[in-house]
């Protein structure tokens, strides 16, 4: 019977995530779970956990790890006959400590974006607030200047892309991510890459997904079809 592949990837705010995120979904056929779009699904259908996770987002701080835990345990049991991929799940100790109660991950990708890209990336960044998409004016621009590219509504600037505001979040980051790499660097797991670009780095990560997913006669992977 086929294997299930379960990877994650970790990198700070406007790393490129969700961007690889994407393509590896498309590319590999995973099943893919952001725990940032959760959160604002959660924040939209306006559930009490909504309401709750809603004060944390909006100033750009983690969640409580109870709080997370709670939302996303049940989410990956519904995923549990399927190979996927989280994106900015788990971001903390605690949090990988709970997943790895429920499973064992295959592969970690860990993101390294100077801060000086990621501070030009999320200084030129739109959000179409209602659903999350995100835009980027050079790199992904809307069609039309402004517009989501579905709703054709306003697309907004985010106050925590601001200098002073992203300082701290990447150094925030960076204190909560290290226990959880070197978690993943100890199990064997972790796999970082480095760059400026996203359509740089991209070769890089296809080919070690092709590499872990699709040539050793072992680790045929149970994926849908992309
Ligand atoms: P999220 O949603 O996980 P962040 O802040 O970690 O949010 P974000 O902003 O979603 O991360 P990303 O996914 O790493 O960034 O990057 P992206 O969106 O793909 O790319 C960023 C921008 O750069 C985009 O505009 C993209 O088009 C552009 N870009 C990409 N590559 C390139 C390139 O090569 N060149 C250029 N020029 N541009 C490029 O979490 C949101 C909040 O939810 C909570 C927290 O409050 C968090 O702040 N949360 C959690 N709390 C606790 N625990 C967890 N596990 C939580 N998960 C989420
Ligand atoms: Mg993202």
């Amino acid at each position: 019977m086929a294997k299930l592949f379960r990877a994650a990837i970790m990198g700070p705010p406007g790393s490129g995530k969700g961007t690889i995120s994407k393509r590896i979904a498309d590319r590999f056929g995973l099943q893919y779970l952001s725990s940032g779009h959760f959160l604002r699904d959660c924040m939209a259908a306006n559930t009490e956990a909504g309401v709750m996770v809603r004060t944390y987002v909006e100033r750009s701080m983690l969640v409580p790890d109870h709080v997370m835990t709670r939302l996303m345990m049940p989410r990956l049991e519904q995923l549990m006959g399927h190979s996927w991929l989280l994106d900015g799940f788990p971001r903390t100790l605690s949090q990988a400590q709970a997943l790895n109660n429920l499973c064992q991950l295959d592969l970690v990708i860990s993101l390294n974006i100077p801060y000086e890209t990621l501070r030009e990336r999320l200084s030129d960044r739109w959000i179409h607030p209602a659903s999350g998409r995100v835009y980027n004016m050079g790199f992904n621009p809307p069609r039309v200047k402004g517009k989501d590219d579905i709703t054709g509504e306003p697309l907004i600037q985010h106050d925590d892309d601001k200098p002073e505001a992203l300082m701290s979040r990447l150094r925030h980051y960076k204190d909560v991510a290290k226990p959880v790499i070197d978690l993943y660097k100890s199990q064997g797991i972790l796999h970082s890459f480095s760059g400026t670009e996203t359509d740089r780095i991209w070769p890089y990560i296809n080919s070690l997904l092709n590499t872990k997913m699709h040539t050793q006669p072992s680790d045929t992977f149970q994926t849908r079809t992309p």
